[in-house]
């Protein structure tokens, strides 16, 4: 696709083109942003991540942010790109990218996502063939921690279906590899997805069940939140995932917790629940307020984490 310096960032695109730009990205920045493969989907598709940060080769402490693993969440991936290209588009996050290193993956479930811009839009699993002749595994409910414990289902045809088995999907074998093999430097995990403007902490698998430094994760969750709302006044709740929204075993977000890694959140971007005109489709033209909300609540996120 050449250079992608056409690549617009108030628009949603196809899986190629998300792709092509942060290829680009790495190769117009050898010094310090690199790219690299965690895994294939079922399709064959790569899942790609940046590794973002000076000097390249060293390992630091990380910084991890992925997005996309349900389909339709198109504001996730589009603010995982956003977020990639404010990082490596300027120098004021110069010092720190000495301190650590932001590694992001903006697209986790390819094959889902392309599914959806070929028209199925509201799709959110994966299209791995399934029993009862229907698709997908709900990859946010396939991770191997008190694996279909609450809110998800057996069959094969639902929306919230966990999988055959813990991790059966190639999709989640390349986050949960790349999970356990850095989970000693990950100091931080972000899992983007939308609607409802909530920064969610866990455990998800139950209600009023939480890690034993549950007080750090709300500090601060409220920082970031704070941070959000100085951008416009875009107010997003903190809140245990089961007991604000619903119960839900094996997503990511708790398996990350699980690893031992200390800041874990599953952040809901926009539309908020109260906005009954969007849901799934938030308009192109919101993707960067949305997008400049995000990356001062992270960076926030960033320097704290780390400052500890
Ligand atoms: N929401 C998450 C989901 O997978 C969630 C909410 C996250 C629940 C983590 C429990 C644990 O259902 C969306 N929008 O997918
Ligand atoms: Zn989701």
């Amino acid at each position: 696709t050449g250079t992608m310096s056409n690549y617009t960032l108030d628009e949603y695109h196809d899986l190629s083109e998300q792709m092509a730009f942060i290829e680009s990205i790495a190769q117009r920045n050898p010094s310090f942003v690199k790219m690299g493969t965690m895994g294939k989907s079922f399709q064959g598709k790569s899942i790609q991540y940046l590794k973002i940060g000076y000097p390249i080769n060293q390992t630091k402490p990380i910084f991890f942010i992925d997005a996309g693993i349900h389909a339709r969440e198109w504001i996730a991936p589009a603010v995982a790109l956003w977020i990639t290209n404010e990082l490596t588009n300027s120098t004021k996050y110069a010092s720190l990218l000495r301190q650590i290193d932001i590694i992001i993956a903006p697209n986790l479930n390819p094959d889902g996502y392309t599914h959806t811009r070929k028209g199925y839009r509201m799709w959110r699993k994966n299209l791995t063939p399934q029993p009862n002749q229907c698709f997908g595994v709900d990859l946010n409910r396939n991770f191997p921690f008190y694996y279909g414990f609450s809110g998800t289902e057996s069959n094969s045809c639902s929306e919230i279906y966990k999988g055959p088995k813990a991790a059966s999907e190639p999709e989640t074998q390349a986050l949960k590899n790349f999970l356990d093999n850095n989970k000693q430097q990950i100091k931080a995990y972000i899992t983007l997805h939308s609607y409802g403007q909530n920064w969610v902490y866990p455990w998800g698998y139950a209600v009023k069940t939480y890690p034993p430094d549950v007080q750090d994760l709300i500090d601060l969750g409220n920082a970031a939140q704070k941070a959000i709302a100085q951008v416009r006044g875009t107010q997003y709740s903190v809140e245990n995932s089961a007991d604000g929204m619903y119960p839900a075993a094996g997503a990511s977000d708790d398996y990350a917790k699980s690893l031992g890694i200390k800041y874990v959140y599953t952040v809901e971007l926009a539309p908020s629940e109260d906005d009954l005109r969007y849901d799934f489709n938030l308009p192109a033209n919101q993707i960067l307020s949305t997008s400049t909300e995000k990356s001062r609540g992270i960076s926030l996120q960033g320097f704290i984490a780390f400052a500890l």
